[in-house]
C-alpha cells in the first residue's frame, strides 16, 4: 500500500462555525510535532481532544487556535495513525492548514475516497460497507438512509458470506465426487439440482432488490397548481414558515414557477409554486406563464390542486381536478369558506387549510409525506444500490444457470465443480475478498475528497 500520509478537509469549503480536516498515515505524529511543537507529541494521548495553536512549520506563523484528536493505529477509521483537526470554519484557515500540513515531508493531499479505501485495505470494512459509506452521505430520504446504515453495519456482507459458504459446501462435495468419480459408477445428482435452485433464488431476490444511486439521491417534486388568486404562493410561505414568495390580491401575481426546498419527515422535497391557470389567458405573457405551469406539472411526483375555499367555485369547475393527487381548499379562516368545508368532506383526498391561521397545514404535510416517501421498510429489508454488486450477482446467477443446464446432459462432475467455483468467486468479489486495482479505482473515484 501507498506509504504516504494523506490529508484532506472533511467539510465543504465555506464559512461555518467549525471545519474539520483529517490526516492519516505513518507521519501523523510528525505532523503534530511540526504544527503544535514537540511537547504536544509527548503529551499526545489517543482519542483525547487537545486544544492547541497551529503554526506554519516553516514560518512559525499562527494559523489558528483549534481542537485536535489523535487516533492511534489500528483504532481509527482508516486503521492507520489518524489526526483530526477542528479549526474555525473560515476557508482561509482551512487552506492555510492544508498547505502547511502538505508542506511536511511524506504528506500529500488525499484522493477522493482514499481514507475509505485505506479502511478497506486495512480490513476495517469490506467492499459492500465501503460502498455504503457514500450512500450514507448521499441518501436524500430517510428510507434510503436507513438502508445505507443497514448496509454499513454489514447486513449485506453477512447474506453474501452465507451464500458463498453454501456454494463452497457444494463445491467441496462436488470436488469429492470428482476425486471418487472413477470408483463410483454414476454420481448421484438427485437433490443437487434443488440445492442449486435454492441458491439461485436467494441471489435473484438480492438482485431484484437493486435500486439505482439516482433514486437514492433524487429529491421528489411536488407542484402546487390552480386558478389565479387561489392562495398557492401564500401556502408555500405558510409551509416554509417565512414570507419568501410575493403574495397579493391581484390575480396573476406569480408569473414564473418558483422552486423552494421543504423538509418533510421522510426527507427533503422540491416544492414548486406555479402561475395560476385561468380558463382564458389575458395576454401573451399570461399564456406563456400558464404554459410553463402546465409543463412543470407534467414532471411532478405529487400534484396538489389549490382551490380558493372562500369562493363558491365548485370542484367540478376547477381546472384539471382529475390530475390532482391532493386537493387543498384554502382560506378556511374566512366565514365564506364554511360551505366549502362541507363539500370537502365528500371529496376523497381533499383538505381544508388556512395559510393565515395555520389550520390544516400539519395534516397537509403528513399527506405530502405519505405520498412522496414510502413507509419505512421492515428492519431486515435491504436493497442493493451498487451497479458493481449487481453485476457480480448477475455473474453468479449466470454460473448457476450454466450448471443447471449441465444437469440436463448428465454432466461430468468436473464441469459442475468448475461452474460453482466461478459462482463463489463472483460472490466473493461483492465483499471484496477478491478485488482488483481497477475495481477499487472505480469505486473510490466516485467518493468525495476527505471521505
Ligand atoms: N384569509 C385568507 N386569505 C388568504 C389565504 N391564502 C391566501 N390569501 C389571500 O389570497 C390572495 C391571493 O393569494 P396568493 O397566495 O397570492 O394566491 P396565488 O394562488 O399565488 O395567486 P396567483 O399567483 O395570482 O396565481 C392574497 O390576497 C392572500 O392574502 C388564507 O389562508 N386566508
Ligand atoms: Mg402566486
Amino acid at each position: 500500500m501507498d506509504s504516504q500520509t494523506i490529508v484532506a478537509p472533511m467539510t465543504p469549503m465555506g464559512v461555518s462555525a467549525v471545519a474539520a480536516l483529517r490526516v492519516s498515515g505513518a507521519s501523523v505524529r510528525r505532523v503534530v510535532a511540526a504544527m503544535f511543537g514537540k511537547k504536544a507529541v509527548e503529551k499526545l494521548k489517543a482519542r483525547e481532544a487537545c486544544l492547541g495553536t497551529a503554526r506554519h512549520p516553516e514560518t512559525g506563523k499562527v494559523i489558528d487556535s483549534l481542537l485536535y484528536i489523535y487516533f492511534e493505529a489500528p483504532n481509527s477509521y482508516t486503521g492507520e495513525d489518524t489526526l483530526e483537526l477542528y479549526p474555525h470554519g473560515n476557508p482561509l484557515i482551512v487552506r492555510d492548514l492544508l498547505q502547511a500540513i502538505r508542506s511536511i515531508e511524506g504528506v500529500r493531499l488525499a484522493e477522493p475516497g482514499e481514507f475509505t479505501r485505506r479502511a478497506f485495505l486495512n480490513g476495517k470494512m469490506d467492499l459492500t460497507q465501503a460502498e455504503s459509506v457514500a450512500d450514507v452521505i448521499h441518501s436524500a430520504n430517510r428510507a434510503e438512509l436507513e438502508n445505507a446504515h443497514r448496509l454499513l453495519s454489514g447486513t449485506l456482507s453477512k447474506k453474501i458470506a452465507t451464500l458463498a459458504e453454501q456454494v463452497k459446501d457444494i463445491s467441496a462435495r462436488l470436488e469429492l465426487d470428482v476425486d471418487f468419480a472413477e470408483e463410483e459408477a454414476d454420481p448421484d445428482y438427485s437433490g443437487w439440482q434443488q440445492k442449486f435452485e435454492g441458491i439461485r433464488q436467494s441471489i435473484e431476490t438480492l438482485l431484484n432488490s437493486f435500486r439505482s444511486k439516482a433514486s437514492l439521491s433524487r429529491i421528489p417534486l411536488a407542484v402546487l397548481y390552480g386558478a389565479p388568486n387561489a392562495g398557492k404562493s401564500s401556502l408555500v410561505n405558510a409551509l416554509l414558515g417565512e414570507d419568501r414568495l410575493l403574495v397579493s390580491s391581484i390575480p396573476g401575481t406569480t408569473r414564473d414557477f418558483v422552486e423552494v426546498r421543504l423538509f418533510l419527515d421522510g426527507g427533503e422535497i422540491r416544492l414548486v409554486d406555479t402561475a395560476g391557470i385561468a380558463e382564458q389567458a389575458a395576454d401573451e405573457l399570461d399564456a406563456l406563464s400558464m404554459k410553463k405551469s402546465k409543463e412543470i406539472l407534467e414532471e411532478a411526483d405529487l400534484k396538489i390542486l389549490v382551490v380558493d375555499g372562500s369562493s363558491t367555485t365548485s370542484l367540478e369547475e376547477c381546472a384539471d381536478a382529475t390530475k390532482a393527487d391532493i386537493i387543498v381548499y384554502t382560506k378556511s379562516d374566512l366565514q365564506s369558506a364554511e360551505q366549502t368545508k362541507e363539500q370537502a368532506k365528500r371529496v376523497e383526498g381533499s383538505l381544508c387549510i388556512s395559510s393565515k391561521s395555520g389550520e390544516g397545514l400539519a395534516e397537509l404535510k403528513r399527506a405530502m409525506n405519505a405520498s412522496l416517501f414510502k413507509a419505512t421498510e421492515k428492519q431486515e429489508d435491504i436493497w442493493i444500490t451498487s451497479e458493481r454488486e449487481k453485476a457480480c450477482l448477475e455473474d453468479a446467477i449466470a454460473g448457476i444457470d450454466r450448471a443447471l443446464d449441465l444437469f440436463k446432459t448428465n454432466p461430468a462432475v468436473e464441469l459442475l465443480a468448475f461452474e460453482m467455483q466461478l459462482v463463489r468467486r463472483a460472490l466473493q468479489s461483492i465483499t471484496g475478498e477478491i478485488s482488483s486495482e481497477d475495481v477499487l479505482q472505480s469505486i473510490f473515484a466516485g467518493f468525495c475528497i476527505g471521505k
